[in-house]
């Protein structure tokens, strides 16, 4: 290919993968399948890679994340980021639509004309383009600096690099709320939680922090969107109004929240904000409020601003997700691990729509923090689907008789020693066999994302503990028609079919097993890993520190507590038995011609092949259900390595992973094609 043809076909393919970028990322409507997309990213980066002349930085590659930075540079916005003065009633709105008449000299009886649109709740950032291409992002700052975010915002799909349109502004400042989903939100927490790092208390800390990270592969792994609402700076462009900019920007490619409206008059202003007052949970994002604008651009400049807010535009606030009450009790919880956490009992109370009468006051720490008592009022707040937590304490309510709450030396389940270990907020009872820790281990080996056993639930676990037929999760597969007809309330056909599910389980995929055993730290994805690593337990479990830490994704933490979780005779003990019991410890290597041997694979060839040209090579993982892929990542499960091999080799030698050479590549491949 001639320096001439690449340039013209790198130039297609971009346009191609914005295009399919576009469908999947803004309008949630893909055209083409995840292998299709990958093939044109394939080819991209392959071009890109043998002619790195034409990369630029608005090219889709890009959007992996860029080196670190030492700290953020500042931006001075060219026009400011203001705040929004806000309206808490029905009332304070009638007050806003009767200044602006006031102000522009308009009769009461005439109906001003407004743009209402949702208010996210997210971060606010500035998109400038130049000549239609994304050229610096940044936070609102103080509405006058922000800091430079370029880097990380290049990561979020759902923002265009360049603009579509074939005469976009010269200059144009597109403002915009960075926001994470609740689900993405709730991921990102239970990864994290596992991972024993710090949670986020909200999908928009979780967006912020995701965004003002210095290094943009951080902010690239974390799933982030953006609703773009409105302009600031722009030469080479005029708008009329804001709803002329919402579908403008629309056109343009970017992503805009699809319930705006226009409202004739603030009755219907008023309208709008209850409807989505009732609704907005509903969304799968959070919201907290409505934003109200007056629609002409020419009257808005007429308005003006006041000191740090526009006069033309208010903010909606919709009534916060937090109630007040009592705390009656504050009582202790063993978790899976031991730990200890406490949670406020409390006088059940509404908010947003669902009575709360228990709040994690997740530990000590936060305790000491809060200042709680028992019998304090408190302030109490949901976010998103997560388990409700106390915020504040209503100290001007305390009378005296509220109480010191003492995190117990003892567990409060089997009264054993509690410790807490040095580098650790959390208390822990160190009993193995404390029945709390006992019931806690089963209920997550049988659960959905583990063992997958249904109809196996909390409350027949609770009394299969108690009742002393569980003493294990490997006791779950020794269980008798008979012990299960002894418990209350079941009968026969319950009971066979919690057998059959139990006898279904025993196949499982080998990460579920992996994941049902509850080594700290081991989330789904982890056990997927190694499983596809080791492929059978007993080869994890006899694993050195060095062969699990250098696992690419896992690393020293997450390596110690595996190594120390299988050196522990319990541990051991419980595998023997789940061996025994004939639960499937290991992958079946053994491979069906014709079906798919590389499934999975994501395979990279580095140097020259003397029996094939690459792309030949190439078509075969694809066949065989591999995913060929040019460049070296944590995520490449082998590399095959040829004549001459480039950096791609010490790439791989780097990450520790496999490596094959081309006899070896033949050799497995020569079962399924012929070579
Ligand atoms: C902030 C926000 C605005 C809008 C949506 N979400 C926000 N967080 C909108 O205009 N639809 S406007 C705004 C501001 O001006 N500070």
């Amino acid at each position: 290919m001639t320096e001439e043809e690449a340039k013209k076909r790198i130039e297609e393919l971009r346009k191609l993968i914005e295009y399919h970028n576009w469908r999947y990322y803004v309008l949630d409507s893909p055209e083409i399948s995840d292998a299709e997309y990958d093939a044109l990213m394939r080819e991209l980066l392959e071009l890109e890679e043998k002619f790195p002349q034409f990369v630029t930085p608005d090219s889709p590659t890009q959007r992996v994340g860029a080196p670190p930075l030492e700290i953020f540079p500042t931006y001075r916005h060219r026009v400011p980021m203001l705040s929004l003065q806000n309206a808490f009633s029905e009332e304070e709105l009638i007050a806003f639509d009767k200044r602006i008449k006031r102000f522009l000299g308009m009769p009461e009886s005439e109906r001003v004309e407004y743009c209402a649109e949702l208010k996210m709740d997210g971060l606010a950032v500035s998109l400038v383009y130049e000549n239609g291409v994304f050229t610096h992002g940044s936070t609102r700052g103080d509405g006058f600096e922000g800091e430079e975010v370029t880097p990380n915002l290049r990561t979020i799909r759902s923002i265009p690099l360049r603009i579509n349109t074939p005469d976009p502004p010269s200059f144009i400042e597109v403002r915009g709320e960075v926001i994470m989903h609740k689900r993405d939100f709730e991921a990102l927490n239970k990864q994290r939680a596992e991972a024993g790092e710090p949670l986020f208390a909200n999908p928009r800390n979780a967006a912020a922090g995701s965004v003002r990270q210095l290094d943009s592969s951080i902010t690239a792994q974390r799933k982030l969107d953006i609703f773009c609402y409105g302009v600031g700076g722009c030469e080479g462009y005029e708008f009329q109004t804001q709803y002329q900019i919402l579908e403008t920007l629309r056109d343009w490619g970017f992503k805009v929240n699809p319930y705006f409206r226009l409202c004739k008059g603030i009755e219907e202003v008023i309208e709008y904000c209850k409807e989505w007052m009732e609704k907005h949970h509903e969304l799968p994002y959070e919201t907290d409020g409505a934003v109200v604008k007056v629609n002409s651009l020419s009257l808005q400049e007429e308005l003006g601003t006041l000191a740090r807010s526009p006069r033309w535009a208010i903010a909606f606030k919709f009534p916060a997700e937090q109630g007040i009450t009592q705390v009656e009790d504050i009582i202790v919880q063993v978790g899976r691990t031991g730990t200890l956490t406490p949670v406020a009992v409390l006088t059940p109370v509404e908010v947003g729509g669902v009575t709360i009468s228990r709040a994690t006051l997740h530990n000590e720490d936060e305790i000491r923090r809060l200042g709680v008592k028992i019998k304090d009022w408190v302030v109490v707040q949901r976010a998103g689907e997560v388990i409700p937590e106390v915020v504040a304490v209503v100290t001007s309510r305390r009378t005296g008789e509220e109480k010191e709450f003492q995190m117990p030396d003892r567990c409060p389940v089997c009264g054993s020693e509690v410790v807490r270990l040095p580098d650790e907020v959390a208390y822990r009872c160190i009993n193995y066999s404390c029945p709390a820790q006992v019931k806690e281990r089963i209920y997550h080996f049988a659960s959905r994302d583990a063992m997958n056993i249904e109809g196996l639930g909390k409350e027949w676990v609770d009394k299969l503990v108690d009742v002393g037929l569980l003493k294990d999760s490997a006791d779950i597969y020794f269980l008798k028609l008979w012990d299960l007809l002894k418990l209350e309330r079941m009968g026969e056909k319950l009971a066979r079919k919690l057998l059959g599910n139990i006898e279904k389980s025993k196949n499982n995929e080998l990460y579920r097993l992996i994941f049902a055993l509850g080594i700290r730290h081991v989330g789904e994805s982890t056990a997927r890993l190694l499983a596809q690593h080791f492929r059978s337990l007993d080869r994890l479990m006899d694993a050195s520190l060095e062969e699990i830490s250098q696992i690419p994704g896992i690393g020293r933490v997450v390596g110690e507590s595996i190594y120390r979780f299988f050196r522990e005779p319990h541990n051991r003990e419980l595998i023997r038995k789940l061996g025994e019991a004939g639960v499937k410890m290991a992958e079946e290597e053994a491979v069906v011609p014709g079906e798919k041997p590389l499934e999975g694979q994501r395979i990279v060839f580095t140097g020259g092949l003397r029996s094939m040209e690459r792309s030949e090579a190439e078509e075969i993982v694809a066949k065989l259900g591999g995913i060929p892929t040019s460049s070296v990542s944590k995520n490449t499960t082998l590399v095959v390595v040829g004549e001459n091999p480039g950096s791609k080799y010490q790439k791989a030698l780097e990450l520790g992973i496999k490596t094959i050479n081309e006899d070896e590549f033949l050799e497995m491949i020569r079962p399924y094609v012929e070579v």
